[in-house]
């Protein structure tokens, strides 16, 4: 396949702007000789703007790590995909199981989400994944079938709109438990192949698949030699800096 590996960094509600902005330089300089893929950091809000200064000129992608579907109006506590862009964003994650567990987030509103991200010219990451419930009753590829077909309902391909998808186990995020390459793959290909008969080869075989839950410099090199593993969504290990280069450079 031709599509470009993307490592991206979710710093969740980590680091100040100070810090942030530090950890940010360190990595534009680790990473300013990788080839043949994409990076991605997401930090907190508060720290966007200082980071995108700081990433200006650099390849890599700034994004948010949640939006409001609204682009402006009386919405307390919340950020447009027009404010994103505005603070130097590219991307934002969309619907992150934290955000699903904690914070309410439905099928509905992540499905508003994308729409909103895509009509700001954002790339939608968006997030999907099985509990560990639901996948010891069996039911892996009907939640994840759902949460695609209703996620990206009214969604239509025009050979233009990037979006990439990240398949995190909810059991393995944070947890140390890491799915096996098989299982992520499995997950992968399922995936993928909804996006066929839904959106068509074109999109389907251009879409980049994340997997994230527990990535480390010690598991990335087998997860993406996987031939549907297109890239990894990172939250603990893409804190440090050094580590997270390790990450980016998972072919070394
Ligand atoms: C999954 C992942 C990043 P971690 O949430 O989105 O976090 O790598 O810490 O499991």
């Amino acid at each position: 396949n031709n599509r470009t590996p993307l490592i991206a960094g979710n710093w969740k509600m980590h680091k100040t702007g100070a810090q942030a902005v530090e950890a940010a330089s360190r990595i534009k300089t680790l990473v300013t000789s990788a080839t043949g893929v994409e990076v991605m950091i997401a930090p907190t809000f508060t720290a966007l703007y200082q980071v995108g200064q700081v990433l200006k000129g650099s390849p890599i992608a700034l994004a948010g790590q949640n939006l409001h579907w609204e682009s402006q109006g009386a919405f307390t506590g919340e950020i447009s995909a027009q404010m994103l862009a505005d603070a130097g964003c590219s991307q934002v994650i969309v619907g992150h199981s934290e955000r699903r567990q904690f914070f309410g987030e439905t099928d509905e509103t992540v499905n508003m989400k994308i729409k909103a991200a895509l009509s700001a010219n954002l790339t939608p990451v968006l997030c999907i994944g099985e509990s560990e419930t639901e996948r010891e009753a069996g039911n892996t590829f009907s939640v994840l079938d759902k949460q695609v077909r209703d996620g990206l309902n009214g969604f239509a391909f025009d050979g233009q709109a990037d979006i990439v998808v990240a398949y995190e186990p909810v059991w393995a995020i944070g947890t140390g438990k890491t799915a096996t390459r098989e299982q992520a793959q499995e997950a992968h290909r399922f995936i993928r192949n909804l996006l066929d008969s839904l959106f068509g080869k074109p999109f389907a075989s251009a879409v980049r698949i994340l997997y994230g839950g527990s990535v480390k410099p010690d598991n990335v090199k087998a997860l993406m030699e996987m031939p549907d593993v297109d890239g990894a969504l990172v939250g603990g290990a893409s804190l440090d800096p050094e580590t997270f280069s390790k990450l980016v450079f998972f072919n070394d």
